[in-house]
């Protein structure tokens, strides 16, 4: 069964995930993984089952209710897929975002926090997005939760984010 991390040990997690890859250039083997000290716990992703490079993880179709693994697909059919199984083991609060206005390009569901999306490739780059659910999150323009904040809740949906297009740096789940 699915298993998720309690919200406040995520966070410590992504940070420390955060210093780790910023601060040492890994081995090719390694890209696609960064490792949190002590914890066991490892973010990583693939692509149609495949290991990938998290920063990738923006140009495809990818959903991180697996958490700390995010799952990427070629085609969103696989993705709806693969989540409709994740979210009938669990309720799960989640915002969809995506590259293009108007729901259109690569998008992924995401549940957990990201203290910086451009560690999965998702920086300055979401253009529209939807809440699947009556609680939300907090969108940031800055790494680390910081600079302009932006809410969503109660099923949202929004075609054009106006002039915060393509600039979210960080997001938490509210
Ligand atoms: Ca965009």
């Amino acid at each position: 069964m699915w298993r998720f991390v309690p919200k406040h040990a995520i966070s410590v997690v992504v940070v420390a995930l955060t210093l780790v890859s910023l601060g040492l250039p890994t081995p090719a083997g390694a890209a696609s993984q960064a490792k949190a000290g002590g914890t066991g716990t490892t973010l990583r992703a693939d692509l149609d089952g495949v290991p990938i490079k998290l920063v990738d993880v923006g140009h495809w179709y990818c959903h991180d209710f697996d958490y700390p693994v995010i799952h990427c697909f070629s085609h969103p059919e696989d993705l709806e897929k693969s989540s409709s199984l994740a979210l009938a083991a669990t309720s799960v609060t989640y915002v969809t975002v995506y590259e293009f206005t108007f729901y259109q390009g690569a998008y992924m569901h995401i549940s957990q926090d990201y203290s910086i999306l451009a560690l999965i490739g998702w920086s300055d780059r979401i253009s529209s997005l939807v809440v699947h659910t009556s609680a939300g999150g907090v969108f940031w323009t800055d790494w680390l939760y910081s600079g302009t904040r932006y809410s969503v809740c109660c099923l949202q949906q929004i075609g054009s984010l106006g002039s915060f297009n393509d600039t979210f740096s960080s997001v938490f789940q509210s």
